[in-house]
């Protein structure tokens, strides 16, 4: 039986991991996509990938000309599709976060929307990374889009149980989501109860990160990568820093 391998992307970051770096990701949203010479000024300071997507107003020919552009201007960056819904499949990406919000309570978003993708993205080639995508706290518009009934702040066990299973079902990649620009960003104990009751999986967490001292404690707790999309759009000096940070055993 053929059982499928991480991809070339996804190995790359793998390795890093392995030899005990943490990530810094990167998020444009392609409505208000990130200058070129912001992800370029990332790229220099040691970005690990360029997450692309967005929820609204968003089409394919948006996030192809964006990583076109980038391209021409000499950023090599690893491009990875963030999908907010099928308008994010594109086929100049590197790799596609494939993901599936677990604690949404509409099948679409739990497996429609992938059976809907799946084809495309095979012959697209793009390269999956299987994601269980979890919405904690606020959620954001994600949560929102997604229907998503976001497991509440405090209830850490709960989201050690959704990792857990992630897991089990086989996914490679758990993103723990508190929605872009929440003003409160993946607690450090869900991220720790994750972790605990997690092995080879590559642990994310994402929304609302603005200092380098939580983006520290989140990778300290056992995140492998963090996502940084708001900050680096309004004060991308400071998210600069969150990248030092993170960066800096
Ligand atoms: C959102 O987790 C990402 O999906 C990043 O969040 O925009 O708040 O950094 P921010």
């Amino acid at each position: 039986m053929r059982v499928a391998k991480p991809g070339r992307v996804e190995a790359a970051l793998r390795r890093k991991v392995e030899a005990g770096e943490k990530l810094f990701f990167l998020l444009s949203d392609p409505e208000k996509p990130l200058d070129v010479e912001v992800v370029a000024r990332f790229e220099e300071s040691g970005a690990d990938a360029l997450l692309i997507g967005g929820s609204l107003n968003v089409t394919p020919y948006d996030i192809d000309s964006y990583i076109s552009a980038l391209r021409e201007h000499g950023v090599k960056l690893p491009t990875i599709l963030f999908p907010g819904g099928l308008n994010n499949v594109a086929r100049s990406a590197d790799a596609i976060l494939f993901m599936s919000l677990l604690n949404s309570l509409d099948s679409y978003w739990l497996i429609g929307a992938q059976v809907s993708a799946a084809l495309l993205v095979k012959r697209l080639g793009l390269e999956a990374i299987p994601t269980a995508y979890i919405i904690v706290g606020h959620g954001g518009a994600a949560g929102h889009i997604g229907r998503a009934q976001p497991v509440p702040l405090e209830n850490v066990y709960i989201v050690a149980a959704y990792a857990a299973a992630a897991e089990l079902l086989g996914f490679r990649a758990i993103y723990l989501e508190a929605g872009s620009g929440s003003p409160h960003p993946i607690p450090v104990e869900a991220v720790r109860h994750a972790r605990a009751v997690t092995e080879d999986i590559l642990l994310i967490a994402g929304g609302g990160i603005k200092s380098p001292e939580y983006a520290r404690s989140l990778v300290d707790s056992g995140a492998d990568a963090i996502v940084v999309g708001t900050l680096a759009e309004t004060n991308p000096e400071k998210a600069l820093g969150i990248l030092e940070r993170v960066k800096k055993r």
